[in-house]
């Protein structure tokens, strides 16, 4: 038997923000997905990702014909739902006995919504696939029904069943990297950084300890590869592939110090001289961050989301701003480049808070040069703020993932425009404005700053056409107002 496993393109109503920060990394999910088909069953995968450009611009019908899978797997984020969507509709028109199973982190959390809303979809897995795909393959081969099978909903009988969960998997040493793919399709570049390396996207854990509001994979077990296992594979990547840099793409690289000591004493111990990205908390000691310089980390994101301690505290974010201002400081002093990224919009947020945001902002671009992007906070699935948003009433009492909206205001403020904003206290107009004096204010830290980070970042924007010609026209009406701002704070 085959099976097909697929990552749909992303939307084509995505919006501006998806071009500035799209880069093409191979879709792990599938990846290891397919890696623990072959090697726990007998039966063969094909991996079909419509982001890769040997894909693109070919009709789905085209690519999907004379495919004799049995089995149909899915992938999708909430963005690219409605993609992955008009996949299944394509899978059951052409292959009406396959069987269509989606997951992935957007499915899992509207598993009902999705089998209610989309018939094309058979099964739902809920959480990570590795065994769950393996045992709806093995039942598929033995004629069995599902009841079975851990961590699936699916439609029994004209009923939408849920069975119970799949224990997680906690030996993730087992799982083999899958290397079927060449440097072409993936020609990957180091994350936040000045020059474009080449790099490789690679994962040393899964999961994240922490509990944010707003995000689809909090509180998700927290569990780490052997570090010697994850070099290893960094190693045969950079002997093939000629690779000088890494992007680690674990939720919180840095959410058990020992893991990370033990990263950088086996990537130090090989001498294999990586320049390397990852995604970090703030609250972490200066050995640490010394020792990550040491072997070869250049450029760290954060998510450091609001400047108001009072918004903080509110959506589980466990830092604080002192500790925002000393992580940036220690960076820059040791030359790491931070990408601090910041959310506005929060539960009961105001423009106090994003007044303490902005001059967050302020103080770590012109005083260190690090760029913080800035985006209004969006609604995912299965979060604690979609939750908030259903009881407000932001979200409609009978919200479907698969309602068709397009969202106006996400448009205005270059978001993508298929995933609801939260909107509680701070009005459209105040998110509108508020943005271009980012962009504003962006512009001045970047002219009167002398630091190296700022300005080749400033140039790179300016590249991407962030600071259009038109958009200088209006320029002049954001800069009073956001000095007006300003004034009404020193009072
Ligand atoms: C790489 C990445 C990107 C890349 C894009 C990758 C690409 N397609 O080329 C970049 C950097 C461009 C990116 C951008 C964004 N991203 Co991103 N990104 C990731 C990241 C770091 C890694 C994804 C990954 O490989 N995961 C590893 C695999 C193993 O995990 P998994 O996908 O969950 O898969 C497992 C299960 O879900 C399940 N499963 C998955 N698919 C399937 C399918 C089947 C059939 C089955 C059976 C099982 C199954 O089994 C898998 C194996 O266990 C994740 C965070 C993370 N570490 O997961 C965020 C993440 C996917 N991104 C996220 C977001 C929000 C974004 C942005 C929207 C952020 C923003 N505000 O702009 C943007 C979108 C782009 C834009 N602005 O236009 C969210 C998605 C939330 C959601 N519900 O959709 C995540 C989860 C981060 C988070 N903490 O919330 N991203
Ligand atoms: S936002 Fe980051 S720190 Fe917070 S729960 Fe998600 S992955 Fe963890």
């Amino acid at each position: 038997m085959k099976i097909t496993l697929i990552q749909p393109a992303k939307s084509v109503s995505a919006g501006a923000a998806t071009e500035q920060y799209w880069q093409l990394t191979r879709p792990l999910s599938l990846f290891y997905l397919a890696s623990s088909i072959e090697s726990r069953t007998v039966h063969k995968v094909e991996i079909i990702d419509l982001e890769q450009r040997r894909y693109q611009g070919k009709p789905i019908k085209e690519v999907l014909k004379n495919n004799e899978s049995r089995i149909f797997g899915i992938t999708s984020v909430t963005h690219t739902r409605f993609e992955a969507v008009k996949v299944a509709e394509y899978v059951k028109k052409l292959y009406p006995k396959s069987l269509v199973v989606v997951g992935g982190v957007h499915f899992m959390h509207c598993a009902e919504d999705t089998l209610r809303r989309v018939p094309e979809v058979d099964i739902v897995v809920r959480g990570e696939g590795e065994i769950t795909i393996v045992e709806i393959i093995n039942n598929v081969d033995e004629g069995k029904d599902l009841r079975q099978v851990k961590g699936i909903t699916y439609r029994e009988d004209n009923r939408i069943t849920n069975n119970p969960d799949q224990p997680i998997f906690d030996d993730l040493d087992s799982l083999q990297p899958y290397t079927k793919f060449s440097w072409d399709e993936y020609p990957e570049h180091i994350f936040g950084y000045l020059e474009p390396i080449r790099a490789i996207s690679v994962m040393s854990s899964r999961g994240c300890p922490y509990k944010c509001i707003f995000c689809s994979k909090a509180g998700m077990k927290y569990r780490t590869r052997k570090a010697k296992d994850v070099v290893n594979e960094i190693e045969s990547y950079r002997d093939k592939f000629n690779i000088e840099g890494i992007n680690f793409l674990d939720l919180t690289f840095t959410a058990n110090p020992h893991h990370v000591r033990a990263m950088c004493q086996e990537l130090i111990g090989r001498n294999l001289k990586l320049k390397w990205w990852c995604e970090s908390r703030v609250n972490i000691p200066l050995e640490l961050l010394e020792l990550m310089k040491k072997a070869g980390c250049v450029s760290i994101a954060i998510g450091v989301e609001s400047g108001s301690p009072r918004i903080l505290s509110r959506i589980g974010k466990g830092i604080s701003v002192s500790q925002i201002l000393s992580f940036c400081k220690e960076c820059h002093d040791i030359d790491i480049i931070v990408q601090p990224y910041f959310m506005f919009s929060f539960p009961g947020e105001d423009e106090q808070d994003l007044i303490e945001t902005s001059n967050l902002i302020d103080r770590i671009e012109r005083t260190y040069g690090f760029i913080c992007p800035i985006q209004p906070t969006m609604i995912f699935p299965g979060t604690e703020l979609e939750a908030i948003a259903r009881k407000q009433g932001t979200l409609p009492h009978d919200f479907s993932w698969y309602d068709r909206v397009e969202y106006k205001l996400n448009a205005k403020l270059n978001q993508l425009s298929n995933i609801p904003l939260y909107i509680d206290k701070l009005l459209p107009a105040t998110m509108q404005s508020f943005i271009v004096d980012r962009k504003v204010s962006l512009i001045a830290t970047f002219a009167g700053s002398h630091s190296k980070v700022a300005i080749v970042q400033g140039l790179q924007r300016l590249a991407k056409g962030d600071f259009s010609l038109l958009k200088f026209m209006f320029f002049p009406k954001f800069y009073y107002k956001y000095i007006r701002a300003k004034l009404k704070n020193i009072k």
